[in-house]
C-alpha cells in the first residue's frame, strides 16, 4: 500500500518535473538564445534583411541622451503600459535632477483599446482636456511628448506610422498610420485646445531617457511590465537603412517579435504556442508572450490546467474560474506568497501540496521568462561593447514595469543570467523612478533643442519672403528665400552669383557698396520684387565688432578685400546708404560662419559650431553667456564669431610657421594678419606649393632645377589646383598637365613629388582645424560638464568641399583626415560635420526672419506701450486742467459739478513741532462747539 502510494506520488512528481522541464533553460540553451538574438539584432539593423528581421529594429531619432542643459515645461502622455498617464513636466537647467512632475491616471476601457482608432484617440484628447482644466492650462500650446508603447516605423522624432498593435490593444484603423497625425486630428476634431506634438518615444526609450537624466552611462532602456521591449544607443554607421554614419541613434528592437521567423521553437512549449493562439495577435510577439506580465499568469494558468486535467493537482477539479482566460493575473501570480488565498479567490480548494506546486509552476514560468530576458539583454551589451571595440564594457540600463518592479525574483534572475551570458560587461540596473513620462519630456525638450541654438528654432515658426547677400567668400551671392510653415517648415531660395571686381573690392568703400546696391537692384528686377519691401540679411564675411544685430562695424579687411573708408565703420550704415533708394531694409548682419551654422541648424537642430574653410577660414559657436564678459546676462548662450583666422598674430605659432608660411604673409595685403589663416586657407594654400616648389627647384630637387617664369608668378598655382594634384587617382595627370602649363617639364617623379607636397600641405591645413576645432569642442563638451560631447558642426568652403566633388564619400581626404584628427584630438566626443548644401544664405535669412519678427514685436510693443509715453506739453495740459479742477472743486458754484470733489476734512494744522498736546487741546476744543473753533482760529 505505502509503496504503491509513494510510487503514484513519485509519478506524479516525475510529471510534474516532465511538464516544467520544458522551462527550464539550461546554459547552453540560454547560450543559443543570446547567440540568435544577437543574428536577428544584426538583421535588423542591415538595409537587406531588415524587412524580414523578427527583431526590427526601429529608428528613432533620438540621437543621444540628456546632458542636464534642457529646460522648460512640457506636456507628456504615456500610454500602453498598465496605466495611461498625462504629465506636466518641469525641466530646470544646469542643477541635474531639478525636474518636477505632476500626473494624473486615466482608464482606457477595453472597449476604447479595441475599438475604432477614432474612439481611441478621441478618449486620450478627452483625458488631455481633463487634465489641462484641473491644471489650469488649456490656453497654453506647450510642447508634448507622446510615449507611445507600440512598435512604431519613425521617419522623424514627430513622424511614426504604427506597425501593429500589441499586449490588449487592437483598436481599429490605426496599424499603418502616423500616430502623431491621429492625435493632431483628434486634437482639431475636438477644437478645445491646441499643442506642439514635439515627439513620439516608445517607453523603452522614455524610461532610457529618464534614468540617463541621473547616469550618463544608461545607453540602454529595458520595459518588463505588461509587454516586453529594449533600445539602445547604437552606431549610426550600423542603421544601414538610416540616412548618415557618424554619430549614434537609439533604435527601439521590439525584441518581443523575436522567434517570428520560428527560431526559437526549439524552446516554446505547447503552453506558449496555447497561449500565442489565443492572443490577440497570433503567431506575433512570440518572445512577449515568453517573457511578458499580460502573458506569464496565462502560461501558469494553461500549466495547471493540464496539471489539474491529469489528477495532479485540486483534487483534478477544474473549475469555471480556472477554465477563465486571463482569470490567472501575473500581479496574482506575483502575490505567490498567499498562494492559498489566490488559489481560494479563484475557487480553487487547494491542498498546501498544490500551493507547493503552483508556486513551483510560477517560479518555473517566471524564472525562464527572467532568464530569457536576461540572455537577449546579454546579446544587446556584447553588441556594444564589440561596437565600441572594447574588452571591457560598463554600462547602465534603465529599466521600468510592473514585472520588474513587483516580482520578487524577476530582477535577479534577469541580472544574474545577463553576468553569466556577457561576463565582459558590468551591467548596472537603475529602476525609473518617475516612468518613461519624464523621458519623453527630456526628448522634447532635446526635439525643441532647448540648448541648441538655444530657443532660436524653438520659436523659429517665421515664415515669409527674405533677400540674403552673401559678401566676403569666393562668390558674391543674393539669394531669396522663402520660408514656409505648411505642415513642415520648407524653405525656397533662389539666387544668383555676382562678380566683385578687383577695382572694387580695392577701391572706396562707397564704391564697393553701390555695386552690391546695384546687384541688389539688378536681383531685384529680375526676381520681379522691385516694389517688395522685404528684409535683408547680410552675410558679410569679415570680423565685425556687433553690438547689435543690424549693427557691425568692420574691425579690419581680411582675404582679397581691402576697399577704402570702410574699417572702423559700421557696415549696416554704408550698406543701407547705398541701397536707401530701393526701400529695402538691413534687418540682420551675419558673419558666414553663423549663416552656416544656422543653415545647417535647420536639418540638424544639434548643430552649434560652424565652420568655413574656404577663401578663408573662421568658427563660430554657441558660448555660455555667463563666459563672455563684453555682453550684459548670464542665463543662456549665444553664438560667438570666433575669428580664429588672427590665432598667432602675437606669435604664438612662430613654432610651426615655416619660412613659406613668413613669405606668404610679407607678400600678402595684410602682413602680420591672420597668420592662422594664412596658415591654412584656400586663398593661400595654392601660394604655399608655389613657393616650396620653387624652393625645391632652385635646390635642384625638382624639375633639374628649371625655373621658369610661371612657376616665379605669385598665384600661377590655385588652390583648387593643389586639391586635383592631391587626388590619389587622376592627381598625377593633373601635376603633369599644371606643371606642364607652368613650362617646368615635369617628370614622372616630379610629379610624384609634387603630389606629395600637395598633400602634406593640405593635411596640414586639415590637422590645424582640427586642432583648433578640438579646442572648441573641449569647451563646449566642459561648458556642458558632460562626460561625452555629441555635437554637429556645420561647415562649408571650397577648400573643404572641393574635395568632396565629384565623389563625396571616396575622394574625402581633407575632410577625412579633419575628421580622423578631430576623434583623435578630442576622443570623448561625437561629432557630425554636416555640410552646409545651400551656402549661408539660408542661415542668414533664418536670422533675418527672427530679426524681423523681433523687430515687429519691438514695433508693436513699443506702439501698444507707446500711449503710456506722455510728452512735456501732454503733461503741462493735465497739470493745467487739474488746476482747473482743483478751483471747480474749491468754488461753491462749481464743487458739486467738479471732477475733483476737494472734500473738507476739518484737519486744520499739520503737526508744527511744538508737541501733540497743543493739537490735542485744539481738537478738544472743537469738540464743544463750532463758535468756539472760530475764536481759536483767530488766535
Ligand atoms: C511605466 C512607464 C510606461 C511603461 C510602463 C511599462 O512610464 O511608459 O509603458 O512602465 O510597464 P507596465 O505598466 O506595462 O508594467
Ligand atoms: C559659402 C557660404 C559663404 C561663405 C563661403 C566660404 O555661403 O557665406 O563665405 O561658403 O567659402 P569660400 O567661398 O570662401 O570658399
Ligand atoms: C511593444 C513595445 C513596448 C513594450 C513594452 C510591446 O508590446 O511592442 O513597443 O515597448 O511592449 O511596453
Ligand atoms: C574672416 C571671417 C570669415 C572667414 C571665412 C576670414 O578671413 O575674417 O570673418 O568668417 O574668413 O570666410
Amino acid at each position: 500500500m505505502v509503496t504503491a502510494v509513494a510510487q503514484r506520488l513519485a509519478s506524479q512528481r516525475k510529471e510534474i518535473d516532465d511538464t516544467l522541464a520544458a522551462f527550464a533553460l539550461s546554459p547552453t540553451q540560454l547560450q543559443e538564445v543570446k547567440a540568435k538574438m544577437r543574428v536577428e539584432l544584426e538583421r535588423g539593423l542591415k538595409k537587406d534583411s531588415h524587412p524580414t528581421a523578427s527583431v526590427k529594429m526601429l529608428p528613432t531619432y533620438v540621437y543621444r541622451t540628456p546632458d542636464g542643459t534642457e529646460r522648460g515645461k512640457y506636456l507628456a502622455l504615456d500610454l500602453g503600459g498598465t496605466n495611461f498617464r498625462v504629465l506636466v513636466v518641469k525641466i530646470r537647467t544646469g542643477m541635474r535632477n531639478s525636474v518636477r512632475m505632476y500626473n494624473k491616471i486615466y482608464a482606457i476601457p477595453l472597449e476604447i483599446m479595441q475599438g475604432t482608432g477614432e474612439e481611441l484617440f478621441d478618449h486620450i484628447v478627452q483625458c488631455i482636456s481633463d487634465f489641462l482644466d484641473y491644471m489650469g492650462m488649456k490656453n497654453t500650446r506647450l510642447p508634448l511628448g507622446f510615449t507611445f508603447s507600440f512598435p512604431c516605423n519613425q521617419t522623424g522624432i514627430d513622424k511614426g506610422d504604427l506597425v501593429c498593435w500589441t499586449k490588449g490593444f487592437k483598436a481599429t484603423e490605426c496599424e499603418g498610420y502616423d500616430v502623431v497625425d491621429m492625435l493632431r486630428e483628434a486634437i482639431k476634431r475636438r477644437n478645445e485646445f491646441d499643442l506642439d506634438i514635439v515627439a513620439i518615444v516608445n517607453d523603452t526609450v522614455g524610461t532610457m531617457m529618464t534614468c540617463a537624466y541621473e547616469d550618463p552611462k544608461c545607453q540602454i532602456g529595458l520595459i518588463a511590465g505588461t509587454g516586453s521591449n529594449v533600445c539602445y544607443m547604437e552606431e549610426m554607421k550600423n542603421i544601414e537603412f538610416v540616412e548618415g554614419d557618424e554619430g549614434q541613434m537609439c533604435v527601439n528592437t521590439e525584441w518581443g517579435g523575436f522567434g517570428a521567423n520560428d527560431n526559437i521553437e526549439d524552446i516554446r512549449t505547447r503552453y506558449d504556442r496555447e497561449v500565442d493562439g489565443g492572443s490577440l495577435n497570433p503567431g506575433k510577439q512570440r518572445f512577449e508572450k515568453m517573457t511578458s506580465g499580460m502573458y506569464l499568469g496565462e502560461i501558469v494558468r494553461r500549466i495547471l490546467i493540464d496539471l489539474t486535467k491529469h489528477g495532479l493537482l485540486f483534487r483534478g477539479r477544474i473549475t469555471e474560474r480556472l477554465k477563465t482566460k486571463g482569470i490567472f493575473e501575473t500581479n496574482d501570480r506575483l502575490a505567490l506568497l498567499q498562494v492559498r488565498s489566490i488559489l481560494q479567490h479563484l475557487g480553487l480548494d487547494s491542498t498546501c501540496d498544490d500551493s507547493i506546486i503552483v508556486k513551483e509552476v510560477c517560479g518555473a514560468v517566471s524564472r525562464r521568462a527572467a532568464q530569457l530576458c536576461g540572455a537577449g539583454m546579454a546579446a544587446v551589451v556584447d553588441k556594444i561593447r564589440e561596437n565600441r571595440g572594447l574588452d571591457n564594457l560598463e554600462i547602465t540600463v534603465g529599466v521600468d514595469g510592473t514585472l520588474y518592479k513587483l516580482h520578487p525574483h524577476f530582477s535577479t534572475i534577469l541580472k544574474d543570467t545577463v553576468r553569466e551570458l556577457a561576463p565582459n560587461c558590468k551591467v548596472d540596473f537603475i529602476l525609473s523612478e518617475d516612468g518613461s513620462g519624464k523621458g519623453a519630456a527630456l526628448i522634447t525638450a532635446v526635439g525643441k533643442n532647448t540648448y541648441n541654438i538655444d530657443y532660436f528654432f524653438n520659436s523659429f515658426t517665421e515664415k515669409g519672403d527674405f533677400i540674403a547677400l552673401d559678401l566676403g567668400g569666393s562668390n558674391f551671392r543674393i539669394l531669396r528665400v522663402k520660408v514656409s510653415h505648411e505642415k513642415k517648415q520648407t524653405v525656397q531660395m533662389e539666387s544668383q552669383i555676382y562678380e566683385t571686381p578687383e577695382d572694387i573690392i580695392h577701391g572706396s568703400g562707397s564704391r564697393l557698396f553701390d555695386h552690391v546696391a546695384e546687384c541688389l537692384g539688378d536681383f531685384m528686377e529680375k526676381q520681379k520684387i522691385k516694389d517688395k519691401k522685404l528684409p535683408i540679411g547680410f552675410t558679410f564675411s569679415f570680423p565685425c565688432a556687433h553690438t547689435k544685430l543690424d549693427e557691425a562695424v568692420l574691425l579690419t579687411w581680411t582675404k582679397r578685400f581691402k576697399a577704402s573708408g570702410v574699417e572702423g565703420m559700421d557696415v549696416v550704415k554704408l550698406l543701407n546708404k547705398a541701397i536707401k533708394k530701393r526701400g529695402v531694409n538691413i534687418m540682420a548682419v551675419v558673419n558666414d560662419t553663423v549663416g552656416t551654422m544656422m543653415t545647417c541648424g535647420f536639418d540638424d537642430q544639434r548643430c552649434e559650431v560652424g565652420i568655413i574653410i574656404g577663401t578663408g577660414t573662421n568658427a563660430c559657436y554657441m558660448e555660455e553667456l555667463r563666459h563672455i564678459d563684453l555682453v550684459e546676462g548670464d542665463e543662456g548662450r549665444m553664438c560667438i564669431n570666433t575669428e580664429w583666422g588672427a590665432f598667432g598674430d602675437d606669435g604664438t605659432l612662430e613654432d610651426i610657421r615655416t619660412e613659406f608660411d613668413r613669405e606668404i604673409d610679407r607678400g600678402s595685403p595684410n602682413p602680420g594678419k591672420q597668420l592662422f589663416e594664412k596658415m591654412v586657407s584656400g586663398m593661400y594654400m595654392g601660394e604655399l606649393v608655389r613657393l616650396i616648389l620653387v624652393k625645391m627647384a632652385k635646390e635642384g630637387l625638382l624639375f633639374e632645377g628649371r625655373i621658369t617664369p610661371e612657376l616665379l608668378t605669385k598665384g600661377k598655382i590655385e588652390t583648387k589646383h593643389v586639391s586635383a594634384i592631391e587626388k590619389s587617382k587622376e592627381g598625377l595627370t593633373k601635376a603633369e598637365e599644371i606643371l606642364t602649363r607652368l613650362g617646368v617639364e615635369p617628370s614622372e617623379d616630379d610629379c610624384i613629388a609634387v603630389q606629395h607636397v600637395c598633400a602634406i600641405v593640405s593635411f596640414r591645413s586639415a590637422n590645424l582645424i582640427a586642432a583648433t576645432l578640438g579646442a572648441i569642442l573641449t569647451r563646449l563638451k566642459d561648458n556642458k560638464n558632460t562626460p561625452r560631447l555629441r555635437t554637429t558642426v556645420g561647415i562649408d568652403g571650397s577648400l573643404y568641399k572641393i574635395h568632396l566633388i565629384p565623389h563625396p564619400s571616396v575622394s574625402a581626404r581633407y575632410a577625412r583626415r579633419l575628421h580622423k584628427t578631430v576623434r583623435r584630438l578630442v576622443p570623448e566626443s561625437d561629432v557630425r560635420f554636416l555640410l552646409s548644401e545651400s551656402g549661408s544664405g539660408k542661415g542668414a535669412a533664418m536670422v533675418t526672419a527672427w530679426a524681423s519678427r523681433l523687430a515687429d514685436q519691438t514695433r508693436q510693443i513699443a506702439e501698444t506701450l507707446a500711449e503710456f509715453r506722455l510728452t512735456e506739453e501732454q503733461l503741462l495740459e493735465v497739470k493745467k486742467r487739474m488746476r482747473t479742477e482743483i478751483q471747480n472743486g474749491l468754488s461753491k458754484n462749481t464743487q458739486s459739478t467738479a471732477t475733483v470733489k476737494m472734500l473738507p476734512t476739518y484737519v486744520r494744522s499739520t503737526p508744527d513741532g511744538t508737541g501733540e498736546r497743543s493739537t490735542a487741546i485744539r481738537c478738544i476744543f472743537l469738540k464743544i462747539g463750532k463758535q468756539m473753533t472760530r475764536i481759536l482760529d483767530m488766535q
